[in-house]
């Protein structure tokens, strides 16, 4: 088990590029329209978006084609558009890591882009991924992500799921054999969601993405790009998601924000919400592998000016580096050792046959049921470890 505990300048909580945290243009750019009111904040540039994300310490940047350019812009206005937001890339060394398409904020979208009832609709959105699939290439992205915000139903009667499902699987078996002929270095990463905008969205989980890839063409080329609150909309632990999504070798990209439980999807800055689940999941993806970026699909709160904007894009890599900091001093901890001892945790990686053994065997043996039964885990001892640890009492002043 390895433990990285670097942040850029020792205890400063300063970002750097090694730590890969992304932004979507969406986020710091969102102008805050909400069901119940316009926008409380005015349109944000791209390019300068760029800059400002660089000056905080941000890595990547991400975005939808409709972040850079209108929905209905010429050629001329797309070019343009993309030359300026590539020269902000140029003169700050930010990187694309991933690129993702907005198929769910033109009216034409309203059932769906893959899944839509109207042929003609899903033809159209074939189209426009795939024209966003040479943009994602040319700027060196290795994700692209499928979030399906309006792929889904209000009611029961409106929607057939197996056949929008089959039309889902279509769609990313052409986009991926799209991909392969084009000799693109891209994967796909599902988003999945459990409601909102839709009623209910299909992959609403991570475990319905997991079984759906099964089942593609290529499953090696997909994966998932699961997000916080969304899980936990559904009632999910996160943490615990993310772990089987990694045991699948399937944790693609992520998507990092704060939810206070099953309600509207909040999308607060990371930390804010569920800060236990916050520490469980960096202490997840610093322990077990995850060298992705760390990206957030936060919404600054409708009551930010652009000053609070920037407060909370900072807040959310500030959290991550104080949990990855705290993360590594609780496993560097030599109580925290002894208790994961206790716990019995080492023997989960040892098989529960011996090479050799056969069922017959461990059927004949005595198990001393009664020892077993007695016996303690110390879970919660190792528990109240891990919070005083979150809550900055570690060792030293226990
Ligand atoms: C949209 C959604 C996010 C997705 C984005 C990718 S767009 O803002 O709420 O969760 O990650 O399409
Ligand atoms: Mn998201
Ligand atoms: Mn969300």
């Amino acid at each position: 088990m390895t433990t990285t505990a670097t942040t850029g300048s020792a205890g400063t909580y300063q970002p750097v590029p090694e730590d890969k945290f992304s932004f979507g243009l969406w986020t710091v750019g969102w102008q805050a329209v909400d069901v119940f009111g316009p926008a409380t904040r005015p349109p944000m540039d791209p390019a300068y978006a760029v800059h400002k994300l660089a000056e905080l310490g941000a890595w990547g940047v991400t975005f939808h084609d409709n972040d850079v350019f209108e929905f209905d812009a010429d050629d001329q206005a797309r070019d343009q558009a993309l030359a300026s937001f590539r020269k902000a890339l140029d003169e700050t060394g930010v990187v694309v890591p991933m690129v993702t398409t907005n198929l769910f904020g033109h009216p034409v979208f309203k059932d769906g882009g893959f899944t839509s009832n109207d042929r003609g609709v899903r033809r159209f959105a074939l189209a426009k991924v795939a024209r966003n699939l040479d943009l994602a290439a040319e700027l060196g992205a290795k994700t692209f992500v499928m979030w399906g915000g309006r792929e889904g139903a209000e009611s029961a009667f409106a929607k057939d799921v197996g056949l929008a499902l089959d039309r889902y699987r279509e769609a990313v078996n052409r986009l991926a054999d799209y991909v392969l002929e084009q000799g693109y270095d891209l994967r796909f990463a599902i988003e999945p969601k459990p409601n909102e905008p839709r009623g209910d969205i299909l992959l609403p989980t991570i475990g319905h993405a997991l079984a759906f890839i099964e089942t593609l063409d290529h499953p090696e080329m997909v994966g998932l790009n699961p997000e916080v609150g969304h899980e936990e909309m559904a009632g999910l632990n996160f943490a615990a998601g993310i772990a089987q999504a990694l045991w699948h070798g399937k944790l693609f990209h992520i998507d990092l924000n704060g939810q206070h439980g099953p309600r509207f999807d909040q999308d607060l800055r990371f930390g804010a919400g569920n800060l236990r689940g916050a520490f469980a999941l960096v202490d997840l993806l610093e322990t077990h592998g995850y060298d992705g970026p760390r990206h957030f699909d936060f919404k600054p709160p409708r009551t930010e000016d652009e000053a609070g904007v920037w407060a909370s894009a900072a807040g959310c890599m500030r959290n991550y580096l104080v949990l990855r900091e705290r993360a590594a001093a609780f496993r560097a901890d030599p109580e925290v050792q002894a208790a994961l001892e206790e716990s019995g945790l080492g023997t989960l990686a040892e098989p529960t046959l011996a090479p050799g053994e056969t069922l017959a065997d461990v059927r004949a043996e005595s198990h001393d049921i009664d020892t077993m039964a007695a016996r303690g885990f110390g879970f919660e001892r190792l528990d109240q470890l891990a919070m005083d640890h979150l809550l900055g009492i570690g060792r030293q002043s226990r």
